[in-house]
């Protein structure tokens, strides 16, 4: 790997790296019948594509016993380690819950807003060759901490399916988990079948499959939002410690061929030594292979920028999300950036704290969507609505703006309806 400039790339590099895409729109069309056999077909569909896509026989679609038995499976150290992360993610998503407020207007108007959890919800937890036992903390707690009532986890069949994950389903506090993986995990929980209840919003990563079936049973059922796979931006000086800046890169770049890992700095000292750190230690890794095709990536590179501010428009345009600052300021340099999904700031900061056990969501906008919205958290499980009272003084205050708008919109009967309530019931 070698540095680039960042004002040395053409048009196209600029593309490859502000408009990265998630590639599901290969699959939409297979997705798309797999959807809608399990929506006609329910469980029996659900069996087909299991045996089809992940070679499983399976007996039994509920598996929220096994999930509770695994807990005695996993090793010790790996349950502890699991109860600490879900200790510090509940305790950030805690944290962040609205309160219901109101409020007293001088003119007679008390207005208001609530917070109530849905009541059912779906969680996609990807197993496979990425047994994320961490995804499953990531969207299971914030969903019991918003209050949900019902849980549902769904999550590939396997002969062994990884005990760690379904130890971390079962004590992050999931009320169902079931064996169905991909596109059919995802329209069993928007339709249900025989076996899986039916839910109003579906979240978590997972494959293009998983993606593509998101996008499919959008508008039936509610979902978080589309989820790629995972990228880092590290905006860095020359106070940064090149070997920390490339780890930070080659750990996000072991999730997937396709991930997105940058660093853009103004020092040209820096970005040589953080080229180099990658070529020593990326060969050394276990996934090897998978961090060496998202290196190469078009969307992943070692930049230079002019300067600070060059690097900061970089950032913003990129969208990252995880950013990393490592850099004097870092905080000055955050504030100058909107377009992030999680910040991770200062050199003992890794984002893989992040991924498993500070306490803040790994569920996050990738592809730019930090442009748009935010990444998984109590809100993704709440609705809100709204609460109002008008005194007498209050609404006869606001009657003149409410008719003239009811008649300008024609609409009478609304201007009648606040008139009648000043008729003098004596005159009748
Ligand atoms: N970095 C991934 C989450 C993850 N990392 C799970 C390790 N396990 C997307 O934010
Ligand atoms: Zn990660």
């Amino acid at each position: 790997m070698e540095p680039r400039q960042v004002a040395d790339l053409s048009p196209d590099e600029r593309r490859a790296f502000f408009e990265r895409d998630a590639g599901v729109d290969a699959v939409r069309g297979d997705v798309r019948d797999i959807v809608e056999r399990v929506r006609d077909e329910g469980d029996a569909a659900v069996r087909e594509f299991s045996r089809e896509f992940d070679g499983a026989e399976v007996a039994n679609i509920d598996i929220t016993d096994e999930a509770e038995r695994a807990v005695d499976a996993v090793d010790d150290e790996v349950l502890a380690a699991i109860r600490e992360s879900i200790a510090n993610v509940r305790e950030f998503h805690e944290a962040q819950l609205p309160e219901d407020w109101t409020r007293e207007f001088e003119d007679g108007r008390m207005l208001g807003k609530r917070f109530r959890p849905l009541d059912r919800v779906g969680v996609y937890v990807p197993g496979g060759t990425a047994a994320y036992p961490s995804s499953a903390i990531m969207g299971v707690v914030p969903a019991k901490v918003a209050g949900v009532e019902h849980v549902a986890v769904v999550t590939p069949p396997a002969e062994d399916i990884n005990p760690a994950t379904l130890a971390a389903i079962h004590e992050a506090g999931a009320d169902a988990v079931y064996s169905v993986g991909g596109a059919q995990g995802v329209a069993a929980l928007a339709y249900g079948t025989e076996t899986v209840t039916r839910v109003r919003k579906v979240v978590g990563p997972g494959n293009k499959w998983v993606t593509a079936a998101k996008a499919e049973v959008r508008g039936d059922v509610e979902i978080d939002f589309l989820a790629g796979p995972s990228e880092v931006l590290v905006l860095a000086d020359d106070t940064a410690d090149p070997a920390a800046v490339a780890s930070d890169l080659i750990a996000q770049a072991e999730h997937d061929p396709n991930a997105s890992v940058v660093t853009v700095t103004d020092s040209a000292g820096l970005a040589e030594a953080v080229c180099e750190e990658i070529e020593a230690r990326a060969p050394e890794r276990e996934r090897a292979e998978t961090i060496r095709a998202a290196l190469d990536n078009d969307a992943s590179g070692v930049l230079v920028a002019r300067s600070m501010p060059e690097a900061v428009l970089f950032a913003e345009e990129y969208a990252a999300e995880h950013l990393s600052i490592q850099a004097e300021d870092d905080e000055a340099l955050l504030d100058r950036i909107s377009n992030v999904g999680s910040a991770f700031l200062g050199r003992f900061t890794p984002v893989a704290a992040g991924d498993y056990a500070s306490g803040t969501n790994h569920v996050l906008p990738t592809n730019g969507g930090a442009k748009a919205f935010g990444g998984l958290s109590t809100d993704t499980f709440l609705r809100s609505s709204t609460v109002q009272r008008l005194s007498a003084d209050g609404l006869r205050d606001l009657s003149g703006t409410v008719t003239t708008l009811a008649e300008a919109e024609g609409l009478e009967a609304h201007a009648e309806s606040v008139r009648v309530r000043f008729e003098d019931a004596g005159d009748e």
